[in-house]
């Protein structure tokens, strides 16, 4: 069945810049993943037509909690610009957003590039430094229920991202403490082994997604690895906190 990509991305698009939930695509259409992936890149392409540079990606539903709080098994990904990254302290206003959530999540910021079939080992060569982060998902759809066709094509619900301080120095990455406070209180606790095992793991699939979509990961480039625990929603005055072990904080506060 043929699929209008161009008029669901702009459907998409224009949901995301006036903070407005749209139906899910399903309802009317049903997206396989190549379709769903071809919408998400038309969106990109209008983002990038309007000034934004492309600096990254994201993997998505790398942890179990993740997969089972959406109720969808499998690995996405999205691609990220500068536009979306939220300066680390900063206050956000609740208006950009339809009904954000937030995770925790640690950033890789690479020192150059990362092709289709990278070991763990290159991968791990090819790290400059590793954030604590916070990724807001904020999803197109009404009530935040889609299909996996939908989320592909919803850019996999990237929103924002907050990066704490880069360490150049961390070794061992696959067991740290993650936990995630708002307003003072602890709400998700979580280690980034719950990151597909291992977040390095998360940084070859990266490499092989996004390589195989012709777009391979470039020096400079912030690769989101992923929630480490369930995501929480957000309101008016929340202060979100994410620590990770060894590698310190990031936090950002959401304003009227
Ligand atoms: O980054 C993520 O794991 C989110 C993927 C999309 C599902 C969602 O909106 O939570
Ligand atoms: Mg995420």
């Amino acid at each position: 069945m043929s699929v209008d990509i161009k008029g669901l991305a702009a459907r998409l698009d224009e949901a995301a810049l006036n903070a407005e939930a749209i139906p899910q695509l399903a309802l009317e259409v049903e997206l396989i993943s190549a379709q769903a992936y071809e919408i998400q890149a038309a969106i990109i392409a209008r983002r990038l037509g309007r000034g934004e540079k492309r600096n990254g990606m994201k993997m998505g539903l790398t942890s179990r909690a993740k997969a089972l709080q959406m109720g969808v098994e499998d690995v996405i990904w999205g691609r990220i610009t500068d536009a979306m990254v939220v300066e680390e302290g900063a206050a956000v206003s609740m208006s950009k957003y339809v009904h954000p959530r937030v995770e925790p999540e640690i950033a890789f910021l690479l020192k150059h590039p990362l092709p289709v079939g990278a070991t763990a080992l290159e991968a791990q060569n090819a790290i400059a430094a590793v954030a604590p982060a916070i990724e807001i998902i904020d999803s197109r759809y009404k009530d935040f229920k889609f299909s996996l066709g939908d989320v592909i094509a919803d850019n996999t619900s990237a929103s924002g991202l907050v990066i704490g301080p880069w360490n150049s120095a961390i070794e061992d990455i696959s067991n740290l403490g993650v936990a995630m406070s708002i307003n003072g209180a602890v709400r998700q606790v979580g280690t980034t082994a719950a990151i597909l095992g291992h977040p390095i793991r998360s940084l070859v699939a990266a490499a092989d997604l996004s390589g195989r979509a012709g777009e391979t990961l470039e020096e400079g480039w912030i690769v989101m690895a992923g929630g480490a625990t369930a995501a929480e929603a957000l309101s008016v005055g929340d202060h979100i906190v994410v620590e990770v072990q060894g590698l310190g904080r990031a936090a950002f506060k959401i304003e009227a």
